[in-house]
């Protein structure tokens, strides 16, 4: 029996409970604010992160990598042919870049600024950060989220999984980082019928939300609209989005200006200082105002 110290929203605890469950490995959950830093907690992972997990007989193992890793180590050869980090160099080498991707430039550039602005901010005191969400860190992850996308896209088409032949880290890594911003309405699968694709694939898989992550949504007063008694209603509301599996949000205007058609992958990575800064709706040299609307860089 495993505990994991996590937060229903935390994309990287998410990732966790998905590897577990591909193991099969029993867990207990216990959530976690992070934000508190709560002592107890802090003599755990005085880095004062989630996710944690509690491995009889061993010291707390702090960190989403770490935790993969260690499972890895203790559970993946049981695995067999489902093992989740390959036994091959080069393909364990891709898996883990890959890893790292979601867990920590998919996390720093779209994932958790859309989990903080519209889900922490509200459960956090003022003087810890919270309040009201800010609209340009939102838009500006969400053009983040457009190029991911299209990434993932383009390894769902040229590959059968994200890493390669079979079901991988990469895949739950990716797919926990989507899920947390799919949940909020973030993600526009219009845009790329192969992510939406494979996805699907990977969401269709046993592990679900569990229902303290619906109940923190709810608290957070993020509606989960799914249900054909509430989709219907949802109907008359306008500005509604749509996630991949056709559950209904509310969800905030895009910025108003076009921002154009996505580059070919590797022209414009995800993370260029123009997506970080907040001129995320704009194409390059130009910025795109409060109102939504375009200028020129430079202009008043
Ligand atoms: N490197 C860590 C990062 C984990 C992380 O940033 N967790 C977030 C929630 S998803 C957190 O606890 N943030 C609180 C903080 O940074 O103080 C990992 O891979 O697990």
């Amino acid at each position: 029996m495993f505990t994991l110290f996590h937060h229903p929203f935390c994309p990287h605890s998410r990732f966790i409970r998905l590897v577990l469950g591909e193991h099969g490995l029993d867990l207990r959950l216990v959530e976690e604010r992070a934000w508190e830093r709560r002592e107890a907690f802090l003599v755990l992972n005085p880095a004062g992160t989630t996710p944690v997990l509690i491995a009889e007989g061993r010291p707390a193992i702090p960190g989403a990598g770490i935790i993969a890793e260690y499972l890895d180590e203790s559970h993946g050869a049981a695995m067999g042919e489902r093992r989740l980090l390959p036994s091959g160099m080069n393909e364990r080498i891709e898996v883990r870049r890959l890893m790292a991707w979601f867990n920590e430039k998919f996390f720093e550039e779209a994932s958790h600024p859309l989990v903080t602005e519209r889900i922490y901010k509200r459960f956090m005191r003022e003087d810890d950060g919270g309040g009201p969400p800010a609209a340009d860190v939102i838009r500006a992850a969400k053009a983040n989220v457009r190029y991911h996308l299209a990434y993932i896209g383009w390894l769902a088409r040229t590959r059968n999984f994200l890493a390669g032949d079979r079901l991988s880290y990469a895949d739950l890594a990716a797919a926990a980082h989507l899920s947390a911003i799919d949940y909020l309405g973030d993600v526009p699968w219009v845009e790329d019928d192969a992510a939406k694709a494979w996805y699907a694939r990977v969401k269709s898989r046993p592990v679900v939300p569990s229902a303290a992550e619906r109940m923190a949504g709810r608290r957070a007063g993020v509606a989960d609209l799914c249900g054909p008694r509430l989709l219907t209603i949802t109907g008359l509301v306008p500005r509604m989005l749509r996630n991949a599996e056709g559950c209904a949000f509310r969800g905030p205007l895009r910025c108003a200006a076009d921002p154009g058609p996505i580059p070919a992958w590797g022209l414009v990575g995800p993370g260029s200082a123009e997506q970080r800064t907040g001129r995320c709706c704009a194409s390059p040299g130009e910025r795109c105002t409060a109102s939504g609307t375009r200028t020129r860089t430079g202009d008043s």
